[in-house]
């Protein structure tokens, strides 16, 4: 048996006495929570001290913090915001499990539900009242190796208060969430075009890829949209028995990597976007029904952004699978189902100059603060799990 072992220079750099995180299970997603100035300055140096402290690459993730999966194994970087129109920085780090390779190239708007009470937890801004209103720069944009620049967009996070800070308890209810929390409002501005620079940015509302009717659309998540019969499948199927059709996923996944190509994002074999979210009829009291990959693993549930994106696609007339919606939905709501539940996106559609043109977006999630103290990473690259 042999193990390889990824050595960087930070390897050997950990401070023993640990390092300051909090864990928060924001939206339907779990992760691990940093102020900037907490962890090293250097991309990379962060990157390999991330990867360590939560256990990757190793598919268990045994010897650290993630939980094994992609909707688990997430970091939120919070920082004061250098605009003067946000209050506090986000950055998403995408931690792969099994890869170990840490990418900036998403965003995450279920991490992003906790990001506004992390701030405060840390001192980053203060708000007094019943509310607190937290405005958040969201800083994963385009990809620097794609030549698309794009800026961060804003996000405000509304959330109770007491005296004593955030309020995590609550009555609201969000699928895929055992029990009741404090609602996180989020409303999102300036999001279309966030990674792939243009809402609509293959510059049509559809295309065709083998023979497939796709909808590429980055309405804060780049997003392929597609016919879940188009590919042979029900579109309500377990996630767990999606992945395990081989033949299906490879189909999916040769559909992707042309997308990707298309949407800006150069060659996307080793990112975690353009995700793929197939679409039918609704079975339950939705608008839609959705499978989605994120983009190997099939989601329990749908990403924030990502149903921002999705809904958008079937909101703009001829978007693929916008004649499966629901006949009677209300006109700006999306009730999406998806296999844990439903999740509604609120997305309002105009007329621009050069096509449709996004209006107020915005969702309800919880979130909660779940451990805060000191993690420990081990001190050098954890050797690649063989398989
Ligand atoms: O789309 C999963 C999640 C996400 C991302 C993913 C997200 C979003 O459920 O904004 O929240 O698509 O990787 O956390």
């Amino acid at each position: 048996m042999t193990a390889e072992t990824i050595v960087t220079p930070a390897d050997c750099e950990v401070a023993p006495q640990g390092v300051r995180c909090m864990v928060m299970r924001g939206g339907t997603s779990k992760g691990a929570y940093f102020v900037a100035n907490e962890l090293p300055k250097d991309p990379d140096e962060r990157d390999s001290l991330l990867a360590r402290i939560m256990g990757s690459p190793d598919p268990r993730q045994i010897d650290g913090i993630g939980g094994a999966h992609p909707l688990t194994s997430k970091v939120a970087v919070v920082s004061l915001s250098t605009d003067p129109g946000a209050d506090v920085d986000y950055l998403f780090l995408q931690v792969g499990v099994d890869d170990g390779l840490v990418s900036n190239r998403q965003n995450c708007g279920n991490l992003l539900a906790a990001v506004g009470q992390f701030a405060l937890e840390r001192g980053l801004t203060s708000a007094s009242g019943p509310q607190a209103r937290v405005r958040i720069r969201m800083l994963n944009a385009g990809s620097s190796d794609t030549g698309v620049t794009v800026t961060g967009s804003v996000a405000t996070a509304t959330f109770p208060l007491d005296g004593d800070g955030p309020v995590y308890e609550g009555e609201t209810a969000i699928s895929g969430v055992p029990g009741t929390a404090a609602e996180v409002r989020l409303d999102f501005e300036d999001i279309a075009g966030s990674a792939c620079g243009a809402l609509l940015p293959t510059g049509g509302i559809t295309n065709v890829i083998d023979g497939v009717e796709v909808t590429c659309v980055d309405n804060g998540m780049p997003t392929v949209v597609l016919r879940a019969t188009d590919l042979g499948i029900a579109g309500d199927e377990e996630p767990g028995t999606l992945e395990a059709n081989t033949p299906f996923r490879e189909r999916l996944e040769s559909l992707r990597l042309q997308a990707g190509e298309m949407m800006n994002l150069g060659n996307v074999s080793t990112t975690t976007v353009p995700k793929m979210t197939l679409v039918s009829l609704p079975r339950a009291d939705g608008d839609i029904c959705t499978r989605t990959f994120i983009p190997h693993r099939c989601h329990d549930a749908i990403g924030v952004l990502g149903a921002v994106s999705v809904a958008t696609a079937l909101r703009i007339p001829g978007g693929t699978g916008a004649e499966l919606l629901r006949p009677g939905a209300e006109p700006d709501l999306v009730s999406i189902e998806h296999p844990t539940g439903i999740f509604v996106a609120r997305v309002e559609i105009g007329d621009g100059h050069n096509g449709p043109a996004v209006g107020h977006a915005g969702i309800i999630r919880t979130a909660r603060k779940l451990f805060d103290g000191l993690v420990f990473p081990p001190s050098a690259a954890l050797p690649r799990t063989p398989h």
